[in-house]
């Protein structure tokens, strides 16, 4: 990148003409304007294959181009004409290509063969299939299990990851860390205990019959935009809609929808918030306390004054558990530290009070604003906790919706990717299969890097994903993966975990979702659950990016054959001619998810997985939904408390990325043109803190660990965000976040408040990662 970067304000909306044009410059980059129209054509339709890209429903009469500009920059990404072949690497040393940016090495192409690490000559070299099975089988039989991490990222299908969860349990171990432990973990450890259920309550239905959204750290203009349809119809029909969020981000502000030829031609855009409040990052807590006192104290007084309640009595008496305490705290909290801690004035929490008190129906929607912070499991609680107080979970129009990330995170969990062996019917897989199943509690994102840490993992497997660059603590992470006997890599395309691998490394490069997958008795389906607990089929339909490539279950079922004993109840082959019989044990084991899992699946809109939760029965141990009362509302960063000068930083996604897939350099909807490194501030910082716009500036981690956290070349942005926080983007400054920095409970490391100290750099300094 040698342009000069460009900084200025986005004044246009999400959507619109300037999405046409980034989904043109990739499609046309790619390789792929012509075929790759036709392919998104086929994209969330019922006959077509699920979207690579992010979690959200998929509706069951799809608009004719059920797609996004995300969306279709995923499909270009993985459909690209560019190829990483043998002669690639027998080009690049891997020293060499760990000098490259993230975007460069996934920009490379597609991998096309199955490789492994040659150490005289510091390059992977082609294997067969054959070879490298028997090697990893051989090797792996060699380790206790214990000291196994399997790692699955979120988007292998229902099929592969049933296949993968069921390989790890033959072989003895239940490390299966996935990114929902970086992710969504706080939700799952949060809402069983408030509701009884792990995931969210609402369906798409519920948009077209709800009368109030909150919106609490979630940016959909650039994460889940096809969400924005459903949010547009609601606004339109004079819906509120209440963002939380500390910064104003676009796709929550405005958007002309660039599918609707006369809102493209008029420029046409619908407001999307009607009230954006900017609080402090951290201050959910103490802003859903604020809101909660304002209705608490309403209803205290309209019924000492014997007029109409504010609060649901019938539905609390009947259905919670813990209302009193929690009104008890909510009314002993001050209004100056709940200001001080949010962020946000009284005044903007009664109008958010006055106007969820007029609906009857109120979704609660949230993302990694809430998720990734030391009090993420509370947070989540919080939100479940004002929805309770007038009855908005399990009825029409109403609930709780998680937005879920990778497009197959939430329904990895249904089948049984998870190192809580709680959680997985255990004794089912036993029945069905006939052996005894590891019963101890496996290790999660945070433990398996504290484990590699500390030297007590022998080898790391991973289907899909790019641990090393997404977890935290990188450098010493870095540092620590050379000491792993073995790495294995299934992956779709090159990225830095590739380069940063044990003493022995294989890359497997498989097929993506978008491709036809030909097994024995022909092309092959899978299926996939969205945030909404909807569950879908999709098939393939481009042409395999190499015929050398092995599709996922096949690579699973090979690595399960060359590693454990045969087992006849498994027969590994034949799921792999024919998925329709891996789902059928996937029935066979959760009977009441999956009933009729093989022909459902095409339904359009897909099916539902029962949800106790939405039908007001409550599987909790109070058998009530519970009010659950936060510890403290502050998060308690002791250091930013006392210290002025440390910033608490969040690290977000740019419109240019999915995770650590870096498609570009632009941030479109955040005016930023052409680089990543960027820090975001409040003015009022800047000048404080006399630093200077445009200046380059070395962030350090403030904590005093005796581990020196930084990372430089980050340009000073002056940005509409409260003072004391500042942002930045992941994964460049996943090398500030401690490992142990991380959610209390769900270990989700806590990505959006790092505490940092803000210096000058020297001289003005070449950017690092451009
Ligand atoms: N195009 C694209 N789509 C994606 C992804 C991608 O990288 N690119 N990633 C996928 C994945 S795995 C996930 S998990 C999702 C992530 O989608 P999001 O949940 O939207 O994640 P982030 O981009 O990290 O943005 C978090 C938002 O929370 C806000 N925020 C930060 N701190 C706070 C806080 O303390 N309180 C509040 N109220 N808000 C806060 C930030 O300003 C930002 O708007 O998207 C999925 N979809
Ligand atoms: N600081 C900070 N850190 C974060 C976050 C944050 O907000 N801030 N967010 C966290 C979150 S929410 C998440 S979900 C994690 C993401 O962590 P991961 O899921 O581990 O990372 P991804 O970047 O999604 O993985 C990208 C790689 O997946 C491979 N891949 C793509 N498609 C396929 C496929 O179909 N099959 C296979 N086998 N491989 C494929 C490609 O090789 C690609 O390079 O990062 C977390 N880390
Ligand atoms: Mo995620």
């Amino acid at each position: 990148m040698s342009d000069e970067p460009e900084i200025k304000p986005y004044k246009g909306p999400a959507g619109g003409w300037g999405s046409v044009k980034s989904v043109e410059s990739i499609l046309t980059r790619e390789g792929r304007l012509i075929s790759g129209n036709a392919v998104l054509l086929k994209q969330n339709k019922p006959d077509g294959y699920a979207c690579v890209s992010c979690a959200w429903a998929k509706p069951a009469e799809p608009h004719p181009f059920e797609y996004c500009e995300n969306g279709a920059k995923a499909t270009a990404w993985e459909l690209t004409t560019k190829r990483v072949t043998p002669e690639f690497f027998a080009q690049h040393r891997v020293a060499e290509l760990r000098t490259w940016s993230d975007y460069e090495l996934e920009e490379a192409g597609r991998l096309t063969h199955p490789m492994r690490w040659d150490k005289a000559s510091d390059r992977y070299l082609p294997v067969s299939w054959e070879e490298a099975f028997r090697e990893i089988g051989r090797e792996l039989q060699g380790f206790d299990p214990r000291e196994v991490v399997l790692y699955c990222s979120g988007r292998a299908s229902l099929e592969t990851s049933y296949m993968w969860a069921l390989f790890a349990r033959l072989y003895g171990t239940n490390n299966l860390p996935d990114s929902s432990n970086m992710c969504h973990e706080s939700t799952s450890v949060a809402l069983p205990d408030s509701i009884g259920v792990s995931v969210g309550t609402v369906v798409l239905d519920d948009f077209e019959k709800t009368d109030c959204i909150l919106f609490f750290g979630q940016n959909v203009g650039t994460n889940s935009p096809r969400m924005l349809h459903p949010l547009q119809e609601a606004s339109k029909r004079g819906v509120p809609i209440i963002t939380f969020n500390p910064l104003r981000e676009r796709g929550l502000e405005r958007f002309t929808n660039p599918q609707a030829p006369t809102e493209m031609l008029t420029g046409s855009e619908t407001r999307i918030s009607s009230q954006y409040h900017q609080l402090k990052t951290g201050g959910d807590i103490a802003a859903i306390m604020g809101i909660a006192k304002i209705l608490i104290e309403t209803d205290d007084r309209a019924r000492a004054e014997g007029r109409e309640p504010v609060l649901d009595h019938a539905f609390i008496a009947e259905h919670t558990h813990g209302f009193e305490e929690f009104a008890a705290a909510a009314r002993r909290l001050t209004w100056s530290e709940l200001e001080h801690r949010s962020g946000l004035p009284q005044a903007a929490l009664e109008a958010v009070a006055a106007t969820y008190a007029r609906a009857k129906a109120v979704i609660g929607i949230y993302g990694m604003g809430l998720t990734q912070h030391k009090t993420g499991v509370e947070n989540v609680q919080m939100v479940a906790n004002l929805l309770l107080l007038r009855g908005n979970i399990g009825k029409p129009g109403a609930g709780i919706c998680p937005v879920r990330g990778h497009s197959n995170v939430q329904g990895q969990r249904t089948v049984g990717i998870s190192e809580k062996p709680e959680l997985v019917p255990l004794d089912k897989l036993k029945e069905q299969y006939g052996f005894e199943p590891p019963r101890w509690t496996g290790m999660n994102t945070v433990e398996a890097c504290e484990a590699i840490l500390k030297r007590e993992v022998k080898a790391f497997v991973a289907l899909g994903g790019n641990f090393v660059r997404a977890a935290p603590e990188t450098e010493a992470l870095e540092e620590a993966w050379k000491h792993l006997r073995l790495t294995v890599q299934i992956s779709t395309k090159l990225n830095r975990n590739h380069l940063v691998h044990g003493e022995i490394s294989y890359i497997l490069p498989c097929l993506g979702r978008i491709e036809i997958d030909e097994q024995a008795t022909g092309p092959q389906a899978v299926a996939v659950e969205d945030s909404t607990a909807c569950i879908h089929g999709s098939k393939g339909i481009a042409k395999p990016a190499s015929p050398d490539l092995l599709s996922e279950p096949r690579i699973v079922a090979e690595l399960a054959k060359a590693t454990l004993p045969a087992n006849p109840k498994i027969p590994w082959d034949e799921w792999v001619s024919d998925y329709v019989l891996v789902r059928d044990a996937i029935e066979e084991t959760y009977p009441q998810d999956f009933r009729g899992f093989n022909e459902r699946m095409w339904q359009p809109g897909g099916f539902h997985r029962p949800n106790a939760a939405r039908h007001r029965q409550w599987k909790t141990k109070t058998e009530k939904a519970n009010f659950i009362v936060p510890r403290s509302i502050e998060e308690n960063l002791p250091d930013i408390e006392n210290d002025r000068d440390v910033l608490k930083l969040m690290t977000v996604r740019s419109n240019d990325q999915f995770n650590t897939t870096v498609y570009g350099f632009h941030d479109r909807f955040r005016g930023v043109k052409g680089t990543r490194m960027i820090l975001f501030m409040n003015r009022n910082d800047i000048v404080r803190l006399n630093l200077e716009e445009g200046g380059m500036v070395v962030l350090t981690t403030a904590v005093d660990d005796g581990i020196v956290r930084q990372v430089a070349g980050l340009r000073v942005t002056p940005y509409d965000i409260p003072d004391g926080c500042c942002a930045s983007y992941y994964p460049e400054c996943n090398p500030l976040l401690p490992v142990w920095h991380h959610a209390d409970r769900s270990k989700v490391p806590a990505a959006k408040s790092i505490p940092v100290r803000i210096a000058r750099m020297a001289a003005r300094q070449p950017e690092a990662a451009e």
